[in-house]
């Protein structure tokens, strides 16, 4: 089956808004479904309204690779000739540790899945949080599985809401449908999501509930015109707005900077000012304000030990991309064992 709607309405329904560009007089406009070095594959919508999917090559004098959610301009051999600039950018340490690697482009909303069957795990709403902090887009904490606490978890749903300041808590569960038109509410047309989460959490049944009809989009071979079944990766919601399933975006390592950090830590990064040094580590530096409130009990310590954890992966990661950091950090180091060694004699 296939949706046949004007073309506007169709690239609504690709997750298309006012601010992504307009069609150009020649071209086509697509959305990238998924990315796979000099090809890719992309969504657009015919002149009768109809929506297809289907494999593109990607233009080698294109100064950036396309990747899932980009929007782009095919030219009339159906090639891509032109990548639009991106709103916000979900991207991971690269796997060779040098540089970041773009997982997908234009993403409006983050929906965290955390389950609340064993109880909530505070560390893993933290971590997710920074991470989409740092794409740019805003994140969505779901609480999966509301019916396996007695009180359709709204005692964790408030233990969340003081972790993760400034995200929408939504304790949901497709079993007894708790939470879910609120969701629903988060992903209207114009909305591009995509959902992190451990392994388990309940994302597949979740997208189903989410997802309209199960055959929106029809996949067009490479000759044309051939259907064929391919795994679907744009997936349209009967809310209006897209979920894009991207391979390996589903449980992401925690990956994040400092200004990440501090907005999922407000707490602590209101208090940091008040510290004697503006370069205060929070670790035995002398005149912590930070420390003093976890010492007074004004800020939970666990906060405080999630935060040191957080920024020593960080500054891992940095030195693992930065070899001239690494380098310098080793220099540091040992002038420091040399001296202890000297001192020792
Ligand atoms: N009680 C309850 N169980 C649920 C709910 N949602 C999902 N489950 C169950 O949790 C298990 C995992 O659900 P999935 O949807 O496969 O989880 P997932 O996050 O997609 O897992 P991966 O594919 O491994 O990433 C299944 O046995 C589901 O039936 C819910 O709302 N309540
Ligand atoms: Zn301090």
């Amino acid at each position: 089956m296939t949706d046949t709607l004007t073309p506007t309405r169709a690239l609504i329904r690709l997750g298309w808004t006012d601010d992504d560009p307009h069609p150009a007089t020649g071209t086509t406009l697509a959305r990238v479904v998924v990315h796979h070095g000099t090809r890719c594959e992309v969504s657009a919508a015919t002149s009768d309204g109809t929506l297809t999917t289907r494999t593109a090559d990607v233009s080698p004098t294109l100064p950036v690779t396309p990747v899932a959610g980009d929007w782009v301009e095919l030219g009339p051999d159906g090639r891509v000739i032109m990548v639009a600039a991106r709103r916000a950018v979900l991207s991971r340490a690269g796997s060779t540790g040098r540089g970041r690697q773009v997982l997908a482009a234009n993403i409006d909303t983050v929906l965290i899945v955390v389950p609340l069957a064993g109880g909530l795990n505070g560390a893993m709403v933290e971590r997710l949080s920074v991470m989409a902090w740092d794409s740019g887009a805003q994140p969505v904490l779901v609480l999966s599985k509301s019916d396996t606490t007695d009180d359709g978890g709204a005692r964790d749903a408030t233990a969340a809401e003081l972790l993760s300041p400034g995200v929408p808590v939504l304790p949901v569960s497709v079993r007894t449908g708790e939470g879910l038109d609120t969701l629903r509410a988060h992903l209207g047309p114009g909305t591009t999501a995509v959902m992190l989460g451990p392994s388990g959490a309940g994302k597949t049944s979740l997208l189903n509930t989410l997802e309209g009809t199960s055959e929106a989009v029809a996949s067009v071979g490479r000759s044309g015109g051939r259907h064929t079944t391919t795994t679907r990766r744009l997936h349209l919601l009967a809310s209006g707005g897209v979920l894009l399933d991207i391979p390996g975006i589903r449980s992401l390592e925690a990956a994040a900077d400092r200004s990440a950090v501090d907005d999922v830590f407000t707490d602590i990064a209101a208090l940091a000012p008040y510290c004697r040094y503006t370069d205060c580590g929070h670790d035995g530096d002398l005149g912590c304000a930070v420390e003093e409130a976890a010492r007074t009990g004004t800020l939970p310590v666990a906060r405080l030990v999630t935060w040191h954890k957080l920024q020593g992966e960080i500054a891992y990661r940095r030195r693992r991309e930065n070899p001239a950091e690494m380098a310098d950090t080793r220099r540091q180091w040992k002038a420091v064992s040399k001296h202890a060694r000297r001192n020792r004699r």
